[in-house]
């Protein structure tokens, strides 16, 4: 049988996510290696791909994607910048692993879509981690097992310490509920049809432009809700919990504390301060999923239509949030393909 050649990943922005993708690739995955880096600022492309062998640094998504090492890409710059390299990547048919979002609004993502549909299959996973998630993953069987019978609500916090400088209150929406809207349309495997925003007098923990934390509800297809209570300045720690109510019990995942300590007349647990500790085997495991399927020639997980469908949610949470009204999502009927 013939050896199946180690892939080369091109890795598109080596800020957070990019820099811990790319150390994960070299240090975690199996069957990749990190053949190239892109970043606008050159310095810091060049000081990541300077840790690693063999992988070359570019200012330039297309020159680094035209390199005959690079056989797959890894997308983590920031949302707006998605949509040019993902079209870049399906020109070449090069299969990809996009951060979320997608792209942050619909039209973008509804354009990737097309492009990926000419080719006429899935290239493209979106970058939805949660539902690699050990604690999510058991949420989800016990609802597909029917251990709690027809699910009818969800209740999820999504707590971040703070907001990184640059935060909008529309980013609460587009980069931090996207995700709950993504697990919201996995765990219950339903589209969200209409989204509506309250807004508490905000935190003063938060800055002064930003009104956090808000409570989003969403009402699916099938008849339930969800309420998602996203405080991202909330201080304390990184927190996602999702409760699922069904019609013969519960079942939550999120309030693991990690290593239980009883000491000098105390008892507790640790909270994680961000994602990047929270989701660590989430992100693992997402991208050796994807190594894997990519070297078969296959795709899994979340893909553009997911993308596309969160990104039509976002559109109109971001309105819910100005209006204060309840808003219906607009969707076109699904791809065959997808
Ligand atoms: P970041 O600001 O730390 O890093 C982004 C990097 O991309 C920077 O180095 C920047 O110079 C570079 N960049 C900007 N425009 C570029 C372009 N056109 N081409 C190449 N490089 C470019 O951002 P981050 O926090 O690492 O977020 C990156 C992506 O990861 C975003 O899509 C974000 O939503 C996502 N993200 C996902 C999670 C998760 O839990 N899955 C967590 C955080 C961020
Ligand atoms: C960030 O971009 C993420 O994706 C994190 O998972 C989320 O918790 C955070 O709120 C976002 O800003």
């Amino acid at each position: 049988m013939p050896q199946q050649r180690i892939l080369g990943v091109a890795v598109i922005g080596t800020g957070r996510m990019g820099a811990d993708h790319v150390r994960r690739i070299d240090e975690v995955t199996s069957g990749a290696r990190v053949a190239a880096v892109v970043d606008v600022d050159g310095e810091r492309a060049k000081t990541v791909a300077e840790r690693i062998e063999g992988c070359a640094a570019y200012t330039e998504t297309a020159a680094a994607l035209a390199s005959p090492e690079v056989d797959a890409v890894l997308i983590a710059s920031p949302g707006p910048a998605h949509e040019a390299a993902l079209l870049q990547a399906l020109d070449l048919d090069l299969p990809v692993l996009c951060e979320k979002p997608l792209t942050p609004d619909p039209a973008g993502a509804l354009r990737v879509l097309e492009a990926e549909q000419r080719l006429g299959r899935r290239r493209i996973q979106v970058g939805f981690m949660r539902r690699y998630d050990a604690g999510f993953q058991r949420l989800k069987a016990a609802i597909d097992g029917g251990a709690i019978g027809r699910p009818l609500m969800l209740h999820c916090q999504h707590r971040n310490v703070a907001t990184p400088p640059g935060f909008t209150t529309q980013m609460l929406i587009n980069d931090s509920v996207v995700h709950e809207i993504d697990t919201t349309r996995w765990l219950l495997d339903q589209e969200i049809t209409a989204v509506t925003v309250l807004r508490p007098a905000p935190s003063s923990a938060a800055p002064d432009h930003l009104g956090d934390p808000q409570l989003v509800l969403f009402e699916t297809s099938g008849g339930a809700v969800v309420d998602v209570e996203i405080f991202a300045n909330c201080g304390f720690g990184y927190q996602v919990r999702c409760e699922a109510v069904g019609e013969r019990g519960t079942a939550r995942t999120g309030d693991e504390t990690g290593l239980f300590t009883q000491a000098a007349g105390q008892w507790g647990g640790t909270i994680p301060q961000d994602f990047v500790v929270r989701f660590a085997d989430a992100y693992d495991r997402q991208v050796q999923r994807w190594v894997d399927a990519t070297r078969r020639g296959t795709v899994e997980g979340p893909g553009c239509w997911d993308g596309y469908a969160a990104a039509a949610v976002c559109a109109a949470g971001v309105q819910a949030q100005g209006t204060g009204q309840r808003t219906p999502v607009e969707l076109p009927e699904r791809p065959t393909y997808h």
